[in-house]
């Protein structure tokens, strides 16, 4: 671990509750001697079960707080005095954001100005050392740059061109972050990722969707004709470069991170039933409870990241290909079922279909 993170560092995590929040505070708990100031609103996707299941999380701070509450978030940004800001907390869902965008605007757009504007204060009140130091690390995601042919790839240099609600709101949220930055010289880093997976993701999104659909025995969801591709990234991997970028990257630089693992959902789909037809053999394959249902409105084609300038500057590169990283996810759901209904019923979705516009 880069020595950034010296012990007693204060970290506030932004959505440490979610799929990506809790892995990165899972590392920062188990990898460094950092405090780790955890605000989340702690809504529907939100779970602290595999933080508290940590021998070591004495130094986590959960601070339930809703980012479009400008008065909490600064009281949180106070208390946590911190030298680093990770910022996560989003709506996240794209079926979401077309049922219901407005929720997108307050969370993604209002939010992270309110966070933006709480930090700024907290940052232009510290000591000429502990400013020089201060990070402001901003997650956001490829989406942003819209959809892609059937050739090429987004990089840092990539023209935005969002399509729906949700990565419309991310576009919106990485120019305030940027803007921060020109305008009040606040030192932030913003990074763009590909699609995530691995364990702890909320039940909604296409891979736990799809094994918790097969191992139920019911209908697989496939949008559209399936040839949608994206670029798979093992959440771990993920986490370990926003580490290397808000340690060693550029101030007022991004940096994009993706898993060199393009895949079309159908790839995806058909993956995951046969790891299911070895590890819980039925009589018949469940591949054939693959059903293609109507698209996405405004669904993106293709996602595909060049990850070069992470990599040539930071040195970052995923651990984890596909083959190996989708098999252990596998195995983890079938093997916390049990957190899939609690997490079902606690937030009241049982996996129907959403943002369809019907
Ligand atoms: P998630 O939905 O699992 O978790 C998001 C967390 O943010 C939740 O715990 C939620 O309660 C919290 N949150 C939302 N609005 C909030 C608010 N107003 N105030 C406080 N907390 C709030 O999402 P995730 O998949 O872990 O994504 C985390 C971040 O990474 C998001 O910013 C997302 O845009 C970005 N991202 C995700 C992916 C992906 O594939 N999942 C890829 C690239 C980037
Ligand atoms: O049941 C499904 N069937 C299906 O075919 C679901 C839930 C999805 N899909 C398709 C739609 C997409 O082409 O699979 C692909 C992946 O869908 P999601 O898991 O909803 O992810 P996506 O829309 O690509 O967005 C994700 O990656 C970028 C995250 O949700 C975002 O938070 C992140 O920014």
């Amino acid at each position: 671990m880069n020595p950034w993170f010296s012990p007693g560092t204060r970290v506030l995590v932004t959505g440490g509750a979610g799929f990506i929040g809790g892995c990165l505070v899972r590392c920062l708990l188990q990898e460094t001697e950092a405090y780790v100031f955890n605000l989340d609103k702690l809504g529907y996707a939100s779970d602290c079960t595999s933080i508290n299941a940590l021998s070591i999380n004495d130094r986590h701070i959960l601070l339930p707080v809703n980012l479009t509450n400008l008065e909490a978030t600064k009281a949180a940004v106070k208390e946590s005095n911190p030298d680093v800001v990770m910022h996560l907390a989003a709506e996240s869902h794209v079926d979401r954001s077309i049922d219901g965008p407005e929720a997108f605007i307050d969370s993604n757009v209002k939010g992270t100005f309110n966070l933006l504007e709480s930090v700024r204060e907290h940052w232009e009140a510290l000591s000429q050392e502990r400013q020089e130091h201060f990070r402001f690390h901003h997650i956001s995601t490829d989406e942003v740059f819209g959809s892609l042919g059937s050739q090429g790839s987004f990089s840092e240099t990539t023209a935005y061109d969002p399509c729906s609600p949700y990565s419309a709101s991310k576009a919106a949220s990485d120019h305030l972050v940027r803007a921060w930055h020109r305008t009040y010289g606040l030192p932030i880093v913003i990074t763009n990722c590909s699609n995530n997976y691995g364990p702890w993701q909320f039940p909604e999104k296409l891979i736990p969707v799809v094994i918790l659909k097969a191992l139920a025995g019911e209908p697989i969801p496939l949008y559209g004709d399936g040839e949608n591709i994206r670029d798979w990234l093992f959440v771990e991997d993920h986490v370990e470069g926003l580490l290397l970028a808000v340690t060693a990257g550029k101030i007022g630089e991004t940096y994009c991170i993706g898993g060199y693992g393009e895949r079309t959902n159908k790839k995806v789909v058909e993956t995951i039933c046969t790891i299911l037809d070895e590890l819980r053999p039925q009589e018949v394959s469940y591949s054939s409870l693959i059903t293609k249902v109507k698209d996405r409105p405004g669904h993106d084609r293709r996602y595909a990241i060049n990850s070069q300038k992470i990599s040539n500057e930071l040195g970052w590169k995923p651990r984890h290909n596909f083959e190996i990283g989708i098999r252990n996810t596998v195995i983890w759901y079938i093997n916390n079922l049990d957190w899939c209904e609690k997490i079902g019923i606690k937030s009241g979705y049982q996996g129907n279909r959403i943002g369809t516009l019907d």
